[in-house]
């Protein structure tokens, strides 16, 4: 057996395995839960804005670069400007499309890098990080494996990175867990996931790109179950288990999911990948020992014009249940989770519908809303996600990254990109029965502290017609200075005081020609940042309000994300957001009502949420 030594970063210590704390020593952990401080106000206004000036501190804030003084500005001629990689490869680019190829740096000052890096959002210490891999909990910890290039902040040389946690909000470290080191997989260790098996071995599925850049299928392992940090893994020396099948583009063939058994004691898995250019489709595989795999006739889906499914993502949900499901999960009282990555769009698109276990085809519910041409599992800069089933709380827990939108010199300058969402439960909405629903891992509450630099924002918003309502039609596009009817109205966050700079998030109900009101959600970055060279846009979509259901939202700010969910998580939309003004003791919160003809009550809670402990696993305390 091929046992991985995978090369250490240069700031972990693999230490050899000793028995292990059940957590990290508390003297090291520093993690002040003073119980939540919650600020509760009613607030009734017309064509106002309040100002709700959050104070924010310098202290917990992690350094960049600490060999340059914050205030200096880097001369953006110092830096190259490398071409994104990964078309050559055989994988979409990664890093920012050439938006600004030919636009002048913005005059960043390390001050402006330092406020963006995360404080409560897993990212490692530096480099470039994209989608997440094999999550999996097993002994006490979760496992986060990470596609990471430990050379550099933009994509390339992709390797495993590896963390854990016991509570999915603060993590550790390790050494990584796979490197590119084998004909099969010398271009990259693709993304894969795990899968848990009744006997308790764990199985890894990731795709290879090999010495001649074609995508395959490999599996490994831990070295040592016991191991509650799964430290070593060993690729199976008979790697590569699956090669793409005739037919197939040999660089359009990646990702294996989580496996799931059939009704036949066996089990299956799925693969994503192209045919004819553009139709989108899903693979199935059956194996009975995950090294010998029989393509199954047809593919679990397929939908015209949606391009690359990269990421595919098949899971169980529970009608009427309010606890996740294990992948292997199925039958009645049940309905099943298509999601793809699409790659054409980088935009992660998902459907619910039924699993049919005698044929290993799944259709559509609603076909107008097929996979890739309806509902997106986030409509904001989020790509990649993949859920696994948490048997120690019974949920499904969701992960997604969160790319970048400025350039690839500025990742350089800033030595990193990329961060990972905060973990979310979903479970499938019982009210709508159209769409999933989205909500933070409840351990986040554990961040709640009387004053920090990072919110948690709860609000509710009533209206009361003061004048009479007309058909209009708008939707997100408009961002939020079209005014109208009935909105927009939601809170601006990381403004600046004089609203230089600032991040709608809000919603637009519209009156339709049916009579009925049709309500939009949206994130408006298109005033987020005053440099030039960041990629601003407006996201959004339509969420189902239902008739005794006020407009809900809930923020979690985290410096340079803002992750929103609407109406308990029915949509939801990441912003990665890049202020040059609204930093430090600068950024603040307002509320907003655009309407014109509608008075709004909101009602807003707002938690402080301390920072995570996310640092190197302090294996010189054990
Ligand atoms: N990222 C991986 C691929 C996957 C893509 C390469 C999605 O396996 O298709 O880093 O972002």
């Amino acid at each position: 057996m091929d046992t991985v030594h995978s090369h250490t970063p240069s700031d972990l210590q693999h230490a050899p395995y000793t028995p292990l704390p059940d957590k990290p020593s508390p003297a090291r952990i520093r993690w002040p839960f003073k119980g939540f401080a919650a600020i509760l106000a009613s607030i009734i206004f017309l064509l106002s804005l309040v100002a709700l000036i959050i104070n924010q501190s310098q202290e917990s804030l992690p350094q960049l670069n600490q060999n340059r003084s914050p205030s200096t500005s880097r001369p953006a001629e110092s830096f190259s400007k490398p071409e994104p990689r990964g078309v050559d490869q055989g994988v979409s680019p990664k890093s920012n499309p050439s938006f600004f190829s030919d636009k002048v740096s913005y005059n960043w000052t390390n001050a402006m890098f330092s406020w963006q890096r995360t404080a409560y959002h897993f990212q490692p210490q530096k480099n470039w990080m994209n989608d997440p891999d094999g999550p999996l909990f097993h002994k006490g910890w979760y496992h986060l494996f990470y596609q990471y290039n430990p050379d550099s902040a933009v994509w390339g040389n992709i390797t495993w990175g590896h963390a854990v946690s016991t509570d999915l909000i603060h993590w550790l470290y390790l050494p990584f867990a796979m490197i590119p080191d084998r004909w099969y997989d010398i271009n990259g260790v693709w993304t894969g996931s795990a899968t848990l098996l009744p006997d308790g071995r764990i199985m890894m599925l990731y795709t290879g790109s090999t010495n001649e850049s074609i995508q395959v299928q490999n599996l490994a392992y831990p070295a040592n179950l016991s191991d509650p940090l799964l430290i070593d893994w060993v690729k199976y020396p008979d790697n590569p288990v699956i090669v793409p099948p005739n037919g197939t583009e040999t660089d359009e063939f990646r990702d294996p999911t989580t496996a799931w058994m059939g009704p036949d004691g066996t089990w299956r898995i799925t693969i994503g990948s192209r045919y004819n250019k553009s139709v989108g489709l899903s693979l199935v595989y059956q194996t009975s020992n995950f090294t010998t795999y029989d393509l199954l006739e047809g593919v679990l889906h397929a939908v015209p014009g949606t391009g690359m499914w990269e990421c595919v993502d098949f899971y169980p949900v529970a009608i009427n249940g309010s606890t996740g499901l294990d992948s292997s999960a199925n039958g009645p009282g049940t309905k099943h989770v298509l999601k793809a990555s699409l790659d054409d769009t980088k935009r992660d698109h998902y459907a619910i519908g039924v699993y049919d276990l005698a044929t290993d085809k799944w259709t559509p519910d609603n076909p107008k809303e097929d996979v890739g041409i309806g509902l997106q599992v986030d409509y904001g800069r989020y790509y990649a996600s993949k859920t696994f089933y948490d048997q120690s709380k019974q949920r499904r827990v969701l992960w997604g990254w969160i790319n970048e939108t400025d350039t690839e010199t500025d990742d350089l300058a800033k030595g990193w990109a990329s961060v990972q969402t905060i973990p979310r439960e979903v479970l499938y909405d019982n009210k709508t029965g159209t769409n999933i629903l989205q909500w933070p891992v409840e351990e986040i509450e554990s961040l709640s502290i009387g004053q920090a630099t990072q919110l948690d924002i709860f609000a509710e918003f009533e209206i009361e017609m003061v004048s009479e309502t007309k058909h209009e039609k708008y939707g997100c596009s408009g961002g939020a200075v079209d005014r109208s009817h009935l909105g927009p109205f939601g809170l601006l966050v990381i403004a600046d005081q004089t609203l230089s700079e600032l991040t709608p998030i809000f919603f637009r109900p519209v009156n339709t020609t049916e009579g009925t009101v049709e309500t939009y959600f949206c994130a408006d970055e298109t005033r987020s940042s005053e440099a030039s060279d960041v990629y601003k846009q407006v996201y959004g979509s339509t969420v189902p309000v239902l008739t005794d259901e006020k407009f809900q939202m809930r923020l979690l700010v985290d410096h340079s994300i803002v992750e929103s969910f609407a109406q308990g998580g029915r949509r939801v939309i990441t912003s990665r957001v890049y202020p040059t003004k609204a930093i430090y003791g600068d950024a603040r919160l307002f509320l907003f009502n655009n309407a014109t003809g509608v008075k709004v009550k909101a009602t807003l809670k707002i938690w402080d949420l301390n920072s995570a402990f996310i640092h190197p696993f302090p294996f010189d305390q054990n």
